[in-house]
Formats: structure tokens, sequence, C-alpha cells
């Protein structure tokens, strides 16, 4: 089904790649090169799981998993049943979230708008390349990667963390940790203030930004505004996902001893030591 104002936002052109040839829509989808080559790393990536899945010991979804090659192979190709299936669904994930993101390009091209959202997405992005490639190339082993599966990309984080000690003390730890809570506070206090002023009696116009605003002065004397209350949502956000893969991609490759450690140089600094 297609909207009525849809056909206006149909428009030609603003392709990086491909110029008219996949220029078309399916139903609602914009498709362009990136939606072609995009579903191609999609379906080939997931084909592959399934096949990892099938040769391996359990159908159980919960227990499922491909592992990255052993740390031996270093950053060599490894044969497909020794993690290299793992090094070739890591490549398709970020072919198919690479092209997801040039297609969210293209189409703010088309009607004209900023690339805030493909820049929201790169960050998620960064966020997981920092863990399958950046950090295990800066260890010498794709080994380092963790491995596709519910249980066991949990046991990979608690493993990984407790090697450290006491991963709550890595300070880019700390920060992405904070940012991902005040996110969910600000969405929450943003989410409050827009329902609670349209939630009117049935027949009543809803209220304006203003009566938000005089909420938040009346309440703690500073409101940052409609516009600035998206700012700063965009803002926690993108620092979380930053602020993650910093913590990860620090921990071996920059700092290799406990977490807690670190703090060292705080504890011993001359005002108080
Ligand atoms: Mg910790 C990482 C919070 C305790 C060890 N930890 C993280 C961060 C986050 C966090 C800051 C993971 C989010 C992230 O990377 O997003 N940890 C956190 C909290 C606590 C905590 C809140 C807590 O105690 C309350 N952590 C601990 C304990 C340690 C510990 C103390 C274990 C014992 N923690 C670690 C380790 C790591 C973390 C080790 C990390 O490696 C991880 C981290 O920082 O990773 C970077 C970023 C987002 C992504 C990576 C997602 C990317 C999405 C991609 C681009 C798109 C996917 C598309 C999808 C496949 C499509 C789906 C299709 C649709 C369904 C149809
Ligand atoms: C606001 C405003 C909105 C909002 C919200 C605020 C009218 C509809 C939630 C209030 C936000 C403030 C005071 C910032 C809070 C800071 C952090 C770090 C959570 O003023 O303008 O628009 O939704």
């Amino acid at each position: 089904m297609i909207l009525s104002y849809e056909r206006k936002y149909r428009v030609r052109g603003g392709t990086l790649l491909g110029g008219d040839l996949f220029d078309f829509w399916v139903g609602p989808f914009y498709v362009g090169f990136f939606g072609v080559l995009g579903a191609f790393f999609t379906l080939l990536g997931t084909g592959l799981i399934l096949w990892g899945a099938a040769i391996g010991p359990t159908w159980n979804p919960w227990l499922i998993s491909i592992a990255p090659p052993d740390i031996s192979y270093g950053l060599a190709l490894a044969p497909l049943r020794e993690g290299g299936l793992w090094q070739i669904i890591t490549f398709c994930a970020i072919g198919s979230f690479s092209c997801w993101a040039l297609r969210e390009v293209e189409i703010c091209r088309k009607l004209g708008i900023s690339y805030h959202v493909p820049v929201a997405f790169s960050f998620a992005i960064f966020a997981y390349v920092s863990l399958v490639v950046i950090r295990p190339m800066l260890l010498g082993a794709w080994g380092f990667g963790f491995p596709y599966g519910i249980f066991s990309h949990l046991d990979w984080v608690s493993n990984t963390g407790y090697q450290y000690l006491h991963f709550h003390y890595n300070p880019a730890h700390m920060l992405a940790v904070s940012f991902f809570f005040t996110t969910t506070l600000a969405l929450a206090m943003h989410g409050g203030a827009v329902l609670s002023a349209v939630n009117v009696p049935k027949g009543e116009p809803v209220k304006t930004p203003e009566y938000e605003d005089s909420f938040f002065r009346d309440l703690i004397g500073y409101s940052i505004g409609t516009l600035g209350i998206h700012r700063l949502g965009l803002l926690l956000a993108l620092n979380a996902g930053f602020w993650s893969a910093i913590c990860i991609i620090i921990s071996g490759p920059f700092w290799t001893r406990g977490w807690p450690e670190w703090w060292t140089w705080w504890l011993n600094l001359p005002i108080w030591s």
C-alpha cells in the first residue's frame, strides 16, 4: 500500500551508485544499489548461520553458536568449520550494515534532509566493528571476536569482563553505561512530556509546546525546549554507543591489567596520597 502523499516524495536521483538502474521502489521500500547488495549480504550471512547451525551439535536456539577461529590462527583465514564461517558471516554482517547505512544516505539525499539518521546508525556499526574487527586486529587474532550465539555471547561478555577483574572500573564503560541510563531517562521524560500534553479530554484541542516548557520551568526552573530535547537525546544516545566501542577497544590493546588497578593514578594524586 502506498500512502496518498508518498508519490510526491518518490523523486528520482540522489543515488550514490548505480545511477537510475536500481532507483525504484518495491511496495513501500526504496531499493537502490545498496538495497540489492545489502539483501545479498543479509541472505548469504543468514544462510551461512543456518548452515553453521546445521553442522553444529544443536538446534536449540539458545545454544546455537558460531565461534570465531582459535587464537592460533592469528589474523589468517581459517577453514570453514574452524571459524571460517564466522569470518565470512562477520564480513556479510559488516557489508549488510554498511549497505543499510548507505541506503539511508540515498533516501536522505532524495528527500533533501540531513544525514542524522545514517550518522547515528554508523555509531552502532562502529560499536559492532570495534568488537569483531578493531580489537581482534589490535590483539592479533580473530579469535578475540565474540561468538554468534545467544548464550555463547553472554558467556564471552562475562569471561572478557572478568579477565579485567571488575569491568565496572573501566572508565569508558562507566561513561557508556551512564549515557545509556541517561538516554532512557531523557526518553522517558520526553515521551511523558509529549503524551501528557496531547492526552486531553475528547473534543478539546491538544496543548501547545509552551505547556511542556512551562511544566519543566515550574518544576526545575529550566526547559531545554522542543528542539533541544531531540538534540540532547541524539547526543546522549551517540555517546552511549561511542563509549561502548572505546571501552572494549582499550581493554587488552591499551590496558592489560585489572581495571581497578587503572585507578591507582587517582589514588596516588599528591593531594591525598
Ligand atoms: Mg558491560 C559492553 C552495559 C556490566 C563486561 N556493557 C557493554 C556495553 C554497555 C554495557 C555499555 C554494551 C552495549 C553496546 O555495546 O552497545 N555492562 C553494562 C551495564 C552493566 C554492565 C549497564 C551493569 O552491570 C548494570 N559488563 C558488566 C559486567 C562485566 C561487563 C561488570 C561482565 C562481567 N560489558 C562487558 C564487556 C562488554 C560490555 C566485556 C562489551 O564488549 C560491551 C561493549 O562495550 O561493546 C562495544 C553498542 C551496540 C551494538 C554493538 C549493537 C550493534 C548493532 C548492529 C550495528 C546492527 C544489528 C542489526 C541486527 C542484527 C538486525 C536485527 C534484525 C531485526 C530484529 C529485524
Ligand atoms: C523539555 C522539553 C521537552 C521535553 C523534555 C524537556 C519543552 C517536549 C523532557 C525537559 C528536559 C530537560 C530539563 C533536560 C533534562 C536533562 C537530562 C540530561 C535528562 O524541556 O521542552 O519537549 O520533552
